[in-house]
């Protein structure tokens, strides 16, 4: 018997990217286990990730190419050869392109997998040499990302390590112990150290019963309080005068601009108490290092963007930037020196392209936007927009479509998998090699394969090089290995890559790219902001150029990049849907719906697995505080409905006066059919765009609930 142990680091769209070592017994994974060498991740792995061999060696697994032989949605499919699907699929792309243009191929893809070449980009290159319909993916934090560009520029910001020497730490709209639970540790030590954990949040989440004060707030009012906040310090001159002045720009224009915005009116719109509002900012403003963390979940309202704008103004105000341990956490991901040119290659594009918005999924199926050419086929790798895009219903519509040729990649037989013509069988993590970023620490990684790959799945780098020969396109690039990918795939001349080589890296896992240790490191003590102006921009010089999109989740895409001019100092836009700002819409349905992450899926991965499926609860829940329910004659297990005007799902309620009064609690990532109840929350979602990057408002919504 062979007995051996394989490094590698988890896959998923999380923060934490873990080193995980993989127990292999004669061509087997038998268990997996956190790297307990991580200086990050420290091993332990999550309830999602910690039975991962039984994600891969699970039945229900996608393992062969398959054709479509039952009605669309059926999920009938009969076994075919790689060379049979990929003939099809040339055959298809090549009659769309002679008739109507290679812009009727729309590609739809995310994160399915982080890997650097398996990822993001691993079919783009491909879609941009045909001149297909670019697919703008912006759902998760292009709002957020902008705002924060607008301010401080793309800075990794405070290193997650760092927080050990805070005293002072806000985490703001973000469930650390479910979506980035890894970084728990080091706000721990910090509350040892005599840290307080403050945590802002509608919901009293696993995270927030730890804190040492929740502060519940009404969804999508966080720019009321930062603006507030940032009104009463400099009121009551608890701003840093020196630092302002050396690394700042627009600091008077700001004062005048908060001047409006008065506690009383934050405590109007956020539920907030005058007095916390006043004791946070006191508190935040005098306890040095002072540090925010920022959830992605602040940026999914209509003002989403401006909130992540006055919040990444704070810190500066008040100087928090000069400690170690001090100013403000986003998305580490920014110090990653990692060739996003050369994995997109938006230079393929032809002149002028199409864009599509991947929100907009569902419209652009069923021909409500205005189309020419239409939408004839859809080609999904590394996503599951039928349980993560909003406008389920439409979409559904459009996946039914008998006239669309979609093409799906996919470890399993997802909602959205169902509606294939095409469905092609993906490699997980242990069968695939990979070199990974990370948002959440400041650790290169690198996943060696465990196992052979399982029936006929292929890692997405082999299937686009396998699509790539199929249409007859011979140029080299298209070709290159895996290895040639990797070597590829960062700029490894960058100052940040000192000492890191492939080798080192493959052999240990993960490597911390070269910067300062993290408790020697206030990054922005002396300004440095990697702003126009090299300061922190309470008044921004983006602004001019708008509302654009943070070029990552622009995709390269070298059309127009312009957007429309932008206020360039922070403002509050309040929700579309509250009661508050739409009391006519609020007469008839009452409720702020939000739907978070779930503790036991990754997005939709996991949603029907059994062991995540047992910790989750096998059927969507939807959280009602007891008023609320109270006055439905809702109790707990009741089955209910959730609906306003543009739908209607089924759940069960939880009652609970863990979510405050108005808000219910959709946590996000059941599937249709493993919920055997139809629609999801994306039934109810709007389709409107946040204020900036093009960010979705799915938790700025109204809802009614009522038993069924
Ligand atoms: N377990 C688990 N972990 C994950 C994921 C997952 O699906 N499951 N997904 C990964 C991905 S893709 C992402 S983007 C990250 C997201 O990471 P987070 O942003 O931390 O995740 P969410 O759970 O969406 O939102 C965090 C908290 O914000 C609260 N919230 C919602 N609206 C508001 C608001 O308007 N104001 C305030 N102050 N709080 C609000 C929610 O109640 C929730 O507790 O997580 C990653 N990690
Ligand atoms: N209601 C609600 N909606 C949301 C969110 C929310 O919190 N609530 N979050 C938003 C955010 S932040 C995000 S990031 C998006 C996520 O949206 P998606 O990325 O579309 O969601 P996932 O569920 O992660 O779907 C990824 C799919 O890729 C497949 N996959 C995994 N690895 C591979 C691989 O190597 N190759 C191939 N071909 N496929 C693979 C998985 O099986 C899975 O079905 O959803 C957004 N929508
Ligand atoms: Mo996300």
């Amino acid at each position: 018997m062979s007995r051996t142990t394989v490094v590698g680091a988890c896959p998923h769209d999380c923060p934490d990217t873990c080193s995980i070592l993989t127990t292999v017994e004669d061509g087997k994974a038998i268990a997996v286990r956190g790297n307990p060498d991580h200086p990050f991740t420290r091993g332990r792995l999550c309830v999602k990730v910690n039975n991962y061999q039984d994600r891969v060696y699970s039945d229900k697994r996608v393992l062969y190419p398959m054709r479509r032989s039952g009605p669309k949605g059926s999920g009938q499919f009969t076994r075919i050869t790689w060379d049979e699907a990929l003939a099809e699929i040339a055959a298809k792309f090549k009659d769309i392109i002679a008739t109507d243009g290679a812009q009727a191929i729309l590609p739809y893809s995310y994160l399915g997998t982080q890997g650097i070449i398996n990822g993001l980009n691993v079919g783009d290159p491909l879609f941009n040499k045909l001149g297909a319909t670019v697919s703008e993916r912006t759902f998760c934090d292009s709002g957020s990302c902008t705002a924060y560009m607008m301010t401080i520029g793309h800075t990794p910001g405070v290193d997650p390590e760092a927080f050990i020497h805070s005293k002072y730490i806000i985490l703001w709209a973000c469930n650390t112990l479910s979506t980035n639970s890894h970084h728990w540790p080091f706000v721990e030590q910090a509350k040892k150290n005599g840290a307080k954990l403050v945590v802002i949040d509608p919901v009293r989440t696993r995270t927030a019963r730890l804190a040492d004060w929740h502060i519940p707030i009404r969804p999508g009012t966080d720019g009321a309080l930062a603006m507030a906040m940032m009104h009463i310090i400099i009121k009551e001159g608890l701003i840093d005068r020196d630092y302002i002045d050396a690394h700042t720009v627009g600091f008077a224009e700001l004062a005048e601009r908060v001047d409006q915005y008065t506690p009383e009116f934050a405590s109007a719109e956020t539920g907030i108490p005058l007095e916390d509002i006043y004791q946070l900012t006191r508190e935040y403003a005098s306890t040095p290092p002072a540090v925010i963390r920022i959830g992605v979940a602040v940026e999914r309202h209509a003002g989403g963007g401006q909130t992540v704008r006055s919040i990444a103004c704070l810190p500066a105000l008040i100087g928090a930037w000069k400690h170690v341990g001090g100013g403000l956490l986003q998305l580490p991901i920014w110090a990653f020196p990692v060739n996003w040119g050369g994995l997109m290659r938006p230079d393929l594009q032809p002149e002028k392209m199409r864009v599509i918005n991947s929100w907009q999924l569902g419209p652009a199926l069923i021909g409500e936007l205005p189309l020419d050419p239409p939408i004839r086929s859809l080609f999904v790798y590394n996503a599951n927009p039928m349980s993560m895009v909003s406008q389920q219903g439409k979409l559904e519509a459009g996946l039914a479509r008998d006239d669309l040729f979609t093409v799906v990649s996919e470890h399993f037989m997802t909602d959205t998998a169902r509606y294939a013509d095409i469905l092609l069988p993906a490699t997980t993590q242990l069968e695939q090699k990979d070199i990974m970023f990370s948002w959440g620490h400041l650790y290169l990684s690198y996943n060696n394969p465990a196992i052979e790959p399982l029936g006929e799945a292929v890692p997405n780098t082999e299937l686009f090089r396998r699509l790539a020969g199929a249409l007859g396109i011979n140029d080299p690039f298209f070709h290159r290995s895996d290895d040639e990918m990797i070597a590829q795939s960062m700029d490894w001349t960058s100052p940040v890559m000192e000492g890191i080589d492939l080798e080192t890296l493959k052999d240990k896992g993960y490597l911390r790219l070269n910067m300062p240790a993290a408790g020697e490191w206030a990054p922005h003590r002396d300004g440095n902001f990697p702003t126009p102006t090299g300061k922190c921009e309470f008044k921004s010089t983006l602004a001019e150029t708008g509302n654009f999109v943070a070029p990552l989740f622009r995709q390269g895409y070298n059309g127009d990049q312009s957007g429309e001019p932008v206020d360039p100092l922070p403002h509050y836009i309040a929700p579309n849907e509250s009661p508050a700002s739409a009391p006519a819409l609020a007469g008839k349905y009452p409720l702020s719906l939000i739907s978070p992450k779930s503790h036991a899926f990754l997005n939709s991965n996991y949603g029907n697995l059994p062991a995540q499926l047992a910790q989750a609860g096998e059927e969507q829940a939807v959280i009602l505080h007891p008023s609320d329910a109270d006055l439905r004659g809702i109790t707990a297990g009741t089955p209910i409905r959730v609906f306003n005007d543009r739908g209607v799902f089924e759940a069960f309620a939880t009652v609970s006066q863990e979510v405050m009064p108005g808000v219910v609690v959709a946590p996000a990532g059941y599937w249709q059919r493993s919920n055997r109840r139809g629609p999801t929350v994306h039934a109810l979602t709007p389709p409107a765009f946040a204020d900036l990057g093009r960010a979705p408002t799915f938790s700025d919504v109204l809802v009614e609930v009522a038993p069924t």
